[in-house]
């Protein structure tokens, strides 16, 4: 298996994506996908979601990270075939490989800010330093299992700002404060957004006293190590189930 193969067995159609997606991903970072899941399989997997923060209580995201003020949860995948689509969607992967060239799945995660909680600092998914268009290293997707609004938590994004070739912990005085040129990504539930993994982001704060549920899909260069390594996770349920095609986005 190689990655065109791959991706054309996944139904990645020749070409991938639509013009207008590639320029937005090139120019400003993001591309949104509206209604990428209906909603019937949003609540399944809030459902799912809610079983697993109840099994697995205090070390619920341990495998990636916890985070104070948001629930978490990691290796999904290996919890329930429903998160399978966040590594299989042609459209995901279209966007991924268009950043990316030669890509695996590095983790699929979900993150809800608690009420009152949830601001995060500007960052990039990038520890290292941050590299020039043509060199970039991960891409992730942020997958809305609430309504993103104004006010609930809603993901902000620097339009462009992956093009800088800078982190914002080294480029921006106060990470944390608002950015004069900062998106928020509201709408529907049901919506996905892709964006380029360089690309200034951030949680902000759930103001509301309701849930902001969202799955993350975060994807990396082929060389690069995976957040959660499949090799050493994959259940013998998950490689059962899954195609080569699949296996092969998992690096299993
Ligand atoms: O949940 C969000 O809005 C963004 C989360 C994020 O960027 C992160 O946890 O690194």
């Amino acid at each position: 298996m190689d990655m065109t193969t791959s991706l054309q067995e996944l139904g990645v159609p020749i070409g991938g994506l639509r013009a207008y997606q590639r320029h937005l991903l090139d120019t400003d970072g993001l591309v949104i996908l509206p209604g990428l899941l209906d909603l019937p399989t949003v609540e399944k997997m809030r459902r799912r979601l809610a079983e697993l923060h109840e099994l697995e209580g205090d070390s619920a995201g341990t495998e990636v990270n916890r985070e104070p003020g948001a629930d978490r949860l990691s290796n999904l995948l290996n919890k329930d075939s429903i998160f399978d689509v966040c590594f299989t969607h042609p459209t995901v992967l279209a966007a991924a490989q268009h950043i990316l060239a030669d890509f695996k799945l590095s983790s699929v995660c979900s993150r809800d800010p608690l009420p009152g909680t949830g601001a995060q600092a500007l960052h990039a998914d990038w520890t290292e330093a941050q590299p020039n268009p043509g060199d970039f290293q991960v891409c992730n997707s942020i997958w809305l299992l609430d309504d993103f609004t104004a006010d609930n938590g809603a993901t902000r994004f620097v339009p462009g700002s992956h093009r800088s070739g800078a982190a914002p912990e080294t480029a921006l005085a106060d990470p944390e404060a608002p950015h004069p040129e900062q998106q928020l990504l509201t709408g529907p539930a049901g919506t996905v957004a892709v964006f380029n993994g360089h690309l200034w982001h951030g949680g902000t704060l759930n103001a509301t006293n309701g849930s902001r549920r969202s799955l993350m899909a975060f994807y990396t260069r082929r060389h690069n190590p995976q957040q959660v390594s499949q090799r050493a996770l994959a259940t013998p349920e998950t490689v059962a189930r899954l195609g080569n095609a699949a296996k092969f986005v998992l690096d299993i």
